[in-house]
């Protein structure tokens, strides 16, 4: 019996089957799984693209970490009871949502991800860390949806070189030092109000968006409560979203974002997001949480 086999004899998953959880388990990434209904998807989609404009209309992804720290909407939508519920079945009851990132592309957009693993670079001292990326729009080959490669989770923390490639929507354009094989790398295809659940360690990335239309992707990232941020000093800003924290490893933020004006909200946003990238470039810490 597996750790997973003895896991599961007494526990009832909620949303996923015991086919998927083992899937993701061996895989690193499981997809597609249907989480927000017509009606969500376009009220997320209509105030991500509200901020989105009030930013100048071209964002890029490292100005649009933590958006659930200022925004109500996004701080509904980490809370999405179908995401949890599916998160709750892979890293069980007690759940934190570290981070979150929004990953936009444009129509025509070159910005590409190079292959990496969050892993490296993160700074979580255990791996059950999960993302669910979630579709608002559809993603797919042609506008750029997001590639994996299946079972590379197991795979050991590959040597990273930080490339600053002009059309990289990574922070510092990561990208991993090992070839990776083109046959061995399977597209994930969403409909909007999808989403796809992947490991911290899998190897993934995606191309430009050679589409008219947008494609973009809400990605929240959750941990268990035990899974500590390693050299940093102070407690960092996260929120439990389900269950106990036992271990107080983070600030917990309990209440939803201040009532502020929008114009307001999107300038504390705004300064917060490039403050963390500031620090995070300065320090080149490899505890960065800006995600992707
Ligand atoms: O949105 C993408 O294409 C890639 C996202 C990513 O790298 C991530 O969620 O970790």
């Amino acid at each position: 019996m597996t750790r997973l086999d003895d896991a599961l004899t007494c526990y009832m998953p909620k949303i996923l089957t015991e086919e998927q959880i083992r899937q993701y388990e061996r895989d690193g990434y499981l997809s597609p799984i249907p989480v927000l209904s017509p009606e969500e998807v376009q009220r997320f989609r209509a105030a991500y693209l509200e901020l989105e404009a009030a930013m100048g209309g071209r964002p890029k992804a490292t100005d649009l970490t933590l958006t659930h720290m200022h925004f109500p909407w996004s701080w509904e939508f980490i809370h999405h009871e179908k995401v949890l519920d599916a998160v709750e079945d892979i890293l069980g009851p007690n759940i934190i949502c570290w981070a979150s990132s929004i990953f936009p592309k444009q129509p025509r957009d070159p910005g590409f991800i190079s292959f990496h693993q969050d892993g490296t670079y993160w700074g979580l001292n255990s791996m059950d860390v999960t993302t669910a990326w979630v579709a608002l729009t559809e993603s797919t080959p042609e506008n750029g949806c997001m590639r994996v490669v299946p079972g590379s989770h197991k795979q050991p923390v590959h040597p990273h070189k930080e490339t600053w490639a002009d059309d990289n929507l990574l922070s510092r354009g990561q990208e991993i030092q090992v070839d990776v094989n083109e046959e061995d790398v399977v597209d994930i295809v969403l409909r909007p109000g999808e989403m796809s659940l992947h490991h911290v360690n899998i190897i993934h990335g995606s191309n430009p968006n050679h589409s008219d239309g947008k494609r973009i992707g809400f990605a929240p990232r959750y941990i268990r409560p035990d899974v500590a941020q390693v050299q940093i000093h102070d407690p960092q800003p996260a929120v439990l979203v389900r269950g106990r924290d036992d271990f107080g490893h983070y600030h917990v933020i309990e209440s939803p974002p201040r009532d502020v004006p929008f114009a307001v909200a999107v300038e504390e946003h705004l300064v917060a997001a490039r403050q963390h990238l500031e620090e995070l470039t300065a320090t080149k810490a490899a505890s960065g949480r800006v995600s992707g």
